[in-house]
């Protein structure tokens, strides 16, 4: 095989150019390599932006939106932040997201459809918000292979396959509620509270709350912009801050699954079945606690693993100097160099020394290990 480097750029990633398709190598380097990521800005960014503004202003039949299994803020603001706005455009667009409680706050009453949609509506087109590698099966309440109308994809992930009909495209961009603001822009939509809010909110998650490395001059500008608009900052942050009993039950349990490696830069968490249940809570409840972990002190990297039992979730993120991404990748996953997932189909014995061997390999590449 033989591998280019497309870009110069601090994210930039190898790219081959001889993907074996439809060979599974998941457990190896291989399978990392085999991979097509790129995490360069998409030089034709006003373009796209307009070609799916376009695309939506044409558009005469329902509008279904769409994101990614197990929705987070980005996904969820996003979907809710451009239905709103072509709503008030008159155009009849639905957002199809299941809402995770912390998050029940942003939508209102039966705005949103949260079960699976059996038939595709006559003369409908999709839009797939934040989805990270444009894969139908990461896509929510849907069959996406089984749709052959339009699809305008709007993401930032650079594990994007890049396949829809018009993709929008660009893992330079902090959040894709960043993307859907330009795209509400392009529309002419007006502003209001109810489109700014959770747009602003999907930045907010996808940024840490403004702490992350992501939290550009265009981010602070476009926040600022979003709160002019009316987004209502307040209560986002009232609301994220909260957390439930059961939170804290399982963070004990969480805590105490802590474990450090490869003297210290690796920090590592396990959550299973039983520990859910003798806290009283449940997997949405999960995804936080890798951030908490990722806080301790001399750590590059933090990795939670959500033990299915037959399978296994990785969260990782990354401090800036290992590739949550590349790890991922090599795992079967997806994401950002900073933040990542993957779902191993093994006990967690295997998963764990899959994960293991993928951090040792990362750490050598940059010289940690
Ligand atoms: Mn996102």
């Amino acid at each position: 095989m033989k591998y280019t480097k497309l870009h110069a750029g601090a994210n930039d990633e190898l790219v081959s150019n001889a993907a074996p398709r439809g060979r599974h190598v998941r457990s190896s380097r291989l399978y990392c390599l085999a991979m097509t990521l790129a995490n360069h800005a998409e030089p034709r960014y006003a373009d796209l932006c307009r070609e799916v503004a376009r695309h939506l202003s044409a558009h005469t039949g329902p509008i279904l939106i769409f994101s990614h299994v197990d929705a987070d803020g980005d996904a969820l603001g996003s979907s809710l932040g451009l239905a709103r706005a072509l709503r008030l455009l008159g155009k009849d667009a639905t957002a199809c997201v299941k809402v995770p409680n912390y998050l029940r706050f942003l939508a209102s009453e039966g705005e949103v459809r949260e079960t699976p949609l059996e038939a595709w509506p006559e003369g409908a087109l999709t839009v797939v918000l934040d989805v990270d590698n444009n894969d139908p099966v990461r896509v929510d309440l849907a069959d996406l292979a089984s749709f052959s109308g339009p699809v305008l994809n709007v993401d930032h992930h650079g594990t994007n396959k890049r396949t829809a009909t018009v993709s929008l495209v660009d893992p330079t961009k902090a959040a894709t509620a960043l993307m859907v603001m330009d795209v509400v822009n392009e529309l002419g939509a007006p502003w209001s509270s109810e489109v700014a809010t959770p747009i602003l909110l999907g930045i907010n998650t996808d940024t840490g709350s403004f702490k992350f490395s992501n939290t550009t001059p265009e981010v602070l500008r476009a926040a600022a912009d979003l709160v002019e608009h009316g987004a209502d900052l307040v209560t986002i942050n009232e609301q994220l801050a909260q957390q439930s009993r059961s939170y804290f039950a399982l963070l004990r349990e969480v805590l105490g699954s802590m474990e450090f490696l490869f003297g210290g830069l690796v920090v590592i968490a396990r959550v299973d079945e039983g520990m859910l249940a003798r806290a009283g809570a449940t997997w949405e409840e999960v995804e936080s606690y890798v951030s908490v972990i990722r806080s301790a002190r001399g750590t590059e990297l933090a990795c939670l693993f959500k033990d299915y039992g037959a399978s296994v979730k990785l969260s990782v993120r990354s401090r800036g100097k290992l590739s949550a991404q590349r790890i991922a990748v090599a795992c079967g996953g997806g994401g950002h160099f900073a933040a990542a997932g993957a779902t191993v189909k093994a006990p967690f014995v295997q998963a764990r020394a899959l994960f293991d061997r993928e951090a040792k390999a990362e750490l050598e590449r940059v010289g940690l290990a």
